[in-house]
């Protein structure tokens, strides 16, 4: 896979991509991260990405010039993403913004399946609108709160693609049962040592018996997710009688 990342602020991916599961993608040639400086692409002498807002008001507005040449010269041409006008597949150009449809395991997973990407990190108060019409194929923000850039959205958003890819991870195993993979929290971990300052572990894990402990996993897995995170429930994966079950700790719980 490759991934390009359009950035007013370069500098902030070294660390990121520099350690970890991402690092280790990188060197097994899984996935190419190629970080492009947005200023690279004005034709002014100055190099100016950002103008006063049309109409008054606070901050600065990204100009949709560099983004367009930027993009085009990587070679997403904008649109609808899919087919072009003249037929051949294009590429994904994601715009990083509080305004976008909210990321999740499930955009992770559908983004995961291009063999290239670009994702725009917007900044200062706004980007030009004719790129959210004209040039991006998506909208994405992270999360209902605001950061200072599309920066550490477009690494989160990075993260979570690359850890998908086969063979970034130790083990396949460890996508599979991962939180949210099927729409569920994870259920608690621990090692050793068996007891740790008078609080042990659950007796069921040291049993070695295999099919009580995957019991006991999935009924840890829904039960924290009942109390954290009820909205997930509607879309999860459930047996009949799991959900039977559940309701009966929604009731015994309002009782
Ligand atoms: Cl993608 N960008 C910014 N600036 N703030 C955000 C975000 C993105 N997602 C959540 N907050």
């Amino acid at each position: 896979m490759k991934i390009h990342i359009l950035t007013l602020f370069p500098g902030m991916f070294n660390g990121p991509f520099s350690e970890s599961i991402i690092k280790r993608a990188i060197d097994r040639g899984l996935v190419e991260i190629a970080i492009h400086n947005i200023r690279d692409y004005t034709s002014d002498r100055h190099h100016v990405v950002d103008d006063y807002p049309y109409g008054g008001g606070q901050g600065m507005v990204l100009k949709p010039e560099p983004l367009f040449e930027a993009v085009e010269s990587i070679g997403g041409q904008g649109g609808v993403c899919g087919e072009s006008e003249k037929g051949e597949s294009q590429i994904p150009v994601i715009l990083l913004t509080p305004q976008g449809r909210l990321f999740d395991q499930q955009a992770a997973q559908e983004l995961a399946k291009y063999e290239e990407i670009i994702l725009v990190c917007g900044h200062y108060e706004g980007v030009d609108e004719r790129v959210g019409e004209h040039l991006v194929t998506d909208e994405i923000s992270i999360g209902d709160y605001v950061l200072s850039g599309g920066e550490l959205a477009a690494m989160v958003v990075v993260d979570a693609l690359v850890r998908q890819l086969p063979g970034a991870l130790g083990s396949e195993a460890s996508v599979v049962e991962d939180s949210h993979w099927r729409g569920l929290l994870e259920y608690p971990q621990y090692t050793r040592p068996q007891a740790f300052r008078g609080w042990v572990v659950p007796e069921v894990l040291l049993s070695g018996n295999h099919a009580a402990i995957a019991r006991w996993r999935r009924e840890q897995s829904l039960l924290r997710t009942l109390k954290r995170r009820p909205d997930l429930l509607e879309r999860a994966e459930l047996t009949d009688e799991e959900r039977r079950r559940l309701n009966e700790h929604r009731y015994a719980d309002s009782s």
